[in-house]
């Protein structure tokens, strides 16, 4: 069997940050100012297919439509087009890359972190020949998680499943790792809130390079602050200490908004309806005694909450109480890494 003409198909879920990935210390390498930690959710996967290509161009498809290759996806074609490990590897080839996304349109994901892993996969899948290019090419000292951090940051942290964290470093020393397995907190419940709004005006990107720049304690934040939390919240979520962990993905999510706020000129991704939703989780968690839910939002006004299965109602009882104008409200639970498949 001619090997080229094999394709690979992964598929990979989306992940939200616990603790948040807010700045770059290399923009090139896509290497982040501080660690974070995710959990990658079953809101819905992106597929990604991969096939060798005749063509002197790759050619990506998201969709069904033709996209431009990016700086940071052309680094990821030319890493397993161009490795110089092992020559049986080398490849010299383009590809035909095709896309698509099922999550539910309104779930409020923006799609970069499952893309990327998924692209990542499948690329390391085809090239490897391998179902487990995880481990395949960990064999060959690549950390495949590291090539997916160079496409989309985020997205090195949607190649594991269930908690994982994500290194800062160097180019080479940055890559995620699995803290705990899918299975292992499994009343972990996670409602996504799509509230009517416009796309949002500041790109991830541009909006964490801007903090970086003009927020005075940004890097202290990433310095100072993070590190110890990063300790602390897989010893909460080790110990399935919800009430604990909840206070960090709730102040996390404060920072990096508070942060986006002390730039200069200021931007703001949180709408009046996002501060009803943060309102109502602490009072429904003073009421309680402790936390029983915690909020977070990306860079974007739509709300996650994350609550344990028994107060999975009262949530969302709650939340059906506020004015809120809702397009989508959708629950997950702690998803698995990627999956890869080779056919012919
Ligand atoms: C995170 N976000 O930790 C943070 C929290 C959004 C808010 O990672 O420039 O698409 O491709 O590395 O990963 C979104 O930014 O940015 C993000 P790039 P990415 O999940």
């Amino acid at each position: 069997m001619d090997s080229t003409r094999k394709k690979a198909y992964c598929e990979s879920h989306p992940n939200i940050a616990l603790i948040k990935y807010w700045g770059k210390s290399d923009e090139e390498k896509n290497t982040p100012i501080n660690g974070s930690l995710s959990v990658t959710l079953d809101f819905g996967k992106t597929k990604t297919e991969v096939a060798f290509s005749d063509n002197v161009q790759t050619e990506f498809f998201l969709n069904g439509a033709p996209q431009p290759i990016t700086r940071r996806i052309q680094a990821a074609i030319d890493f397993f087009s161009n490795l110089s490990i092992d020559s049986s590897l080398k490849t010299n080839s383009s590809f035909t890359i095709n896309s698509t996304n099922d999550f539910p349109t309104a779930a409020g994901f923006a799609s970069s972190a499952a893309g990327a892993s998924a692209l990542v996969g499948a690329l390391a899948g085809l090239v490897g020949d391998t179902e487990d290019p995880i481990s395949f090419w960990n064999e060959r000292n690549i950390n495949i998680s590291r090539i997916a951090r160079q496409v989309s940051g985020s997205g090195c942290r949607s190649i594991y499943g269930g908690f994982v964290e994500w290194q800062p470093g160097n180019d080479e020393t940055s890559i995620s790792n699995q803290i705990f397995n899918e299975n292992f907190w499994d009343d972990f419940v996670t409602i996504s809130i799509q509230l009517h709004t416009k796309p949002k005006k500041v790109p991830s990107t541009q909006g964490m390079q801007h903090t970086v720049k003009t927020c005075p304690w940004a890097l202290w934040r990433a310095q100072e602050i993070v590190p110890q939390r990063i300790i602390d919240a897989k010893n909460y979520i080790s110990k399935k200490d919800f009430n604990s962990l909840a206070e960090i993905i709730m102040r996390e999510s404060n920072e990096l908004h508070a942060g986006c706020a002390a730039s200069f000129p200021p931007f703001f991704y949180l709408k009046d309806e996002s501060r009803d939703v943060i309102d109502a989780i602490h009072q429904l968690n003073k009421s309680k005694g402790k936390n029983v839910a915690a909020y977070s939002f990306d860079a974007g006004p739509n709300p996650f909450i994350f609550t344990e299965k028994n107060n999975l109602l009262e949530v969302k009882q709650i939340l059906k109480t506020l004015d809120l104008d809702v397009e989508n409200m959708t629950e997950a639970k702690p998803a698995s890494g990627i999956i890869t498949k080779i056919f012919d």
